[in-house]
């Protein structure tokens, strides 16, 4: 089969000679509904529904969605995905969807239809929380993080894992032009809300600030230390009260730890950060800031737990293997390697809040703020704080003495 773009019209006819899609949704494909609900910035993603069950339909195009074609991108995308889909099933069954087929050629991953799960960006913005969120993000993390690098897979074995992703270099280039170089300096497809000029300038002119987000971006480019989702914001994670799944990993790749955490603890940080426009009633709200705190802490606790068990079982990678029959030194070491991956944390934090209001690809947290002059108000406090990690990191040994920023950031 060659590569044709899929639509509501054409979906069902496409998906009706695959026998595990018809297996699973029962009937026949012209019982079938199909609904495009893509709204990411990049792909298509199809909900395909029938009278037995469902599935989620991604497709990757050939181009940046939100973009157009002028922007192209490579379909292998889809393929990455898929791999990584995989990858982060061994490690964390219960927070990844299932996959049910797919097809490199066509760009495809069908997955399990998440049913009622809905995206958490959009269920932050209306103020919705979910009890289990940092608990589920933290296995998620944990699990993929600490079971793909050398602390628990033996180094031939890692090493092939790290050329399997390889490949995917054309999104790894996406975020290193997005989220480490764009943001600070006049690029062309960069926007921000009116009245940040004067911080824009300010920061294109920051020579310690760029260099600290040059300094993360090496960590990026050279650190495959375990297998990366590559864009853990809230937009890639679907919730109900008792359940979360991790989505799209398409920007997959080995790199540093700290990233994933960073970014996805950074998203909850931006959602504090817009709560004081979207719900002036209620800002000083700590609920997302407690859950960012207890992310980073269940992480931390269950990335140990992982090492000390499997040095006990005796399976462990190279890393630290001399370590394996002394508790003292052993624990030294996990506490110095967690010291260095809550160091990436905050930088690579740091750089997704500030590209995420001044660069190409905002967030709903604060687009959802209608009145301008609130919504430049927000992302000016959310900068300063963005600034401050990448630039003051020795400020911040731990998460107690973020919480007072936060909080003095957030003044209504
Ligand atoms: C051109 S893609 C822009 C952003 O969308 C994706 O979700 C990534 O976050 C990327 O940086
Ligand atoms: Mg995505």
């Amino acid at each position: 089969m060659t590569y044709h773009m899929l639509t509501e019209a054409t979906a069902a006819g496409h998906l009706g000679t695959i026998a595990a899609i018809c297996d699973r949704l029962g009937g026949t494909p012209a019982d079938w509904v199909v609904q495009e609900v893509g709204d990411g910035n990049l792909n298509l993603v199809f909900l395909v529904t029938g009278p037995d069950g469902g599935v989620a339909v991604k497709q990757a195009l050939p181009y940046v969605r939100m973009v157009g074609e002028s922007w192209p991108l490579p379909l292998s995308r889809a393929y990455y995905e898929r791999l990584a889909l995989a990858d982060q099933a061994r490690c964390a069954p219960h927070r990844v969807p299932a996959l049910v087929h797919h097809d490199d050629a066509m760009a495809l991953t069908v997955m399990d239809y998440l049913v009622p799960h809905r995206t958490l960006r959009g269920a932050l913005v209306e103020g919705l929380r979910y009890p289990r969120l940092a608990e589920h993000l933290a296995e998620f993390l944990a699990n993929t993080l600490f079971f793909t690098s050398d602390l628990a897979v033996p180094v031939a074995q890692k090493k092939a894992r790290i050329a399997a992703y390889l490949g995917n270099t054309a999104m790894c280039r996406i975020s290193e032009d997005l989220i480490f170089d764009e943001p600070f300096f006049d690029a062309q497809m960069n926007w921000h809300t009116p009245g940040l000029e004067d911080v824009v300038s300010r920061f294109q002119a920051d020579i310690p600030l760029r260099l600290a987000a040059q300094e993360m971006k090496a960590r990026f480019l050279a650190a495959p230390e375990a297998l990366l989702h590559g864009d853990l914001h809230t937009g890639s994670v679907m919730v109900t009260q008792d359940d979360s799944k991790v989505i799209d990993p398409e920007f997959a790749f080995y790199g540093p730890i700290g990233f994933d955490v960073g970014m996805i603890i950074a998203n909850l940080w931006l959602a504090a950060f817009a709560q004081a426009g979207l719900r002036p009633d209620t800002p000083h709200d700590d609920w997302l800031v407690e859950q960012a705190d207890s992310l980073w802490q269940d992480f931390a606790e269950r990335f140990a737990d992982h090492w000390r068990n499997i040095d006990r079982a005796d399976e462990a990678g190279a890393l630290h293997a001399l370590a394996r029959q002394d508790d003292v030194l052993r624990e030294a070491a996990i506490s110095a390697r967690l010291d260095a991956i809550w160091r990436d944390m905050l930088g690579f934090a740091g750089c997704e809040i500030i590209r995420r209001i001044l660069g190409l690809a905002h967030v709903a947290d604060f687009e959802s703020i209608a009145d301008v002059n609130t919504r430049a108000k927000c992302e000016r406090q959310a900068l300063s704080f963005g600034r401050a990690l990448l630039v003051e990191r020795d400020r911040f040994p731990d998460m107690a003495a973020i919480r007072p920023i936060i909080a003095s950031e957030l003044v209504p």
